[in-house]
């Protein structure tokens, strides 16, 4: 596809750093006028060490050949133990690091459980702003990360490997139910048929009442470029089926509702944060009160300086 680079990487890096620091306050600000929200948006999650970052970067160029400019949102956990990891996620990006048509970003998950201290959704929606066609997103693969990560993609894969009873795992936090492509890389590794013919006997199991899109499982590995190139396609006919079935307002307007529902919960957590102590020690229903009648403010501010 014919492209022009990205053009200001720093003002891009600029403004994402400010709304991964931003308070709910200045987001509500930020946000006020909505993107153009047009960014095909594909999440990639799954156990740390199954190989997302490394689908990333085969993904990454093949998926360039159908938009002008692609953003890649790697977030890491922040932990002592995989602390090694943004710097893994790196190493094996650097190969599309250097392409002029590819943004990378790597973002600590810090210590929230649902990835929100970076303000994920006002991250994306300035991809959306910077007329970003296209972004893959790579989570930590734990329960609360990925329902978060599902409601602000569009394409949703799980990456699992062989061996490593993965599939129970996930079936544990519920993100089995949750994919739209389902990858088990490290296919030249032993048990990888196995582990897709198991794979595929417990998707049959899932219900698919709620809509008639079956999930494809598709086997890929870093020795076989016919399983990268597979998964581009099933991430395109995904897409398809998206548009095809009107589910992309829908997913949109699930998009917003979820946003909002982060940033109540966080300007709840702000708001009793900043409360003086004796206010604390009041009986539920006053410090309830109390607490609603601080968020009330903040959600009144845009419209006063949009009005100024
Ligand atoms: N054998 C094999 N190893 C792979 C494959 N893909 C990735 N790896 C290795 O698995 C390790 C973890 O990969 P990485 O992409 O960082 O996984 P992530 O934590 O899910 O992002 C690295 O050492 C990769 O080189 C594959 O297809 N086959
Ligand atoms: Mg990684």
């Amino acid at each position: 596809m014919n492209s022009t680079p990205i053009r200001d990487r720093r003002a891009l890096s600029r403004a994402l750093s400010r709304a991964g620091n931003a308070t709910v306050s200045e987001i509500l600000r930020m946000t006020s006028h909505e993107g153009k929200n047009c960014c095909r948006r594909i999440g990639l999650t799954g156990p740390p060490g199954a190989g997302k970052s490394s689908l990333i970067a085969q993904l990454a160029r093949r998926r360039l050949r159908r938009s002008a400019e692609l953003a890649v949102v790697a977030i890491d956990p922040t932990s002592p133990i995989s602390g090694g990891a943004l710097l893994g996620d790196r190493i094996r990006m650097q190969d599309i690091g250097a392409d002029p048509h590819i943004y990378i970003r790597s973002l600590a998950s810090r210590n929230s459980s649902d990835g929100l201290t970076d303000n994920l959704p006002g991250i994306f929606e300035i991809f959306d702003r910077a007329g970003f066609a296209e972004l893959i997103v790579e989570t930590v693969g734990t329960g609360q990360v990925d329902c978060m990560v599902r409601n602000l993609v569009d394409t949703t894969v799980l990456v699992l490997m062989p061996g490593t009873g993965d599939q129970v795992q996930a079936m544990k936090s519920g993100i089995l139910e949750l994919a739209d492509i389902y990858v088990l890389n490290k296919a030249d590794q032993p048990g990888a048929e196995r582990a897709a013919a198991d794979l595929k006997q417990t998707l049959r199991r899932r219900s698919s009442a709620l809509d008639s899109w079956e999930p494809p499982i598709v086997l890929t590995s870093t020795s076989d470029q016919g399983g990268f190139d597979r998964l581009n396609d099933e991430i395109d006919r995904h897409q398809e089926y998206l548009s095809m079935n009107g589910s992309c307002g829908g997913l949109k307007d699930r998009r917003r509702a979820s946003y909002v529902s982060s940033l109540v919960a966080r300007r709840v957590s702000e708001v009793l944060h900043e409360l003086p102590c004796d206010v604390l020690t009041q009986p539920t229903p006053e410090l309830y009160r109390s607490v609603v009648a601080q968020l009330l403010p903040v959600c009144s501010a845009p419209h006063e300086e949009q009005a100024t």
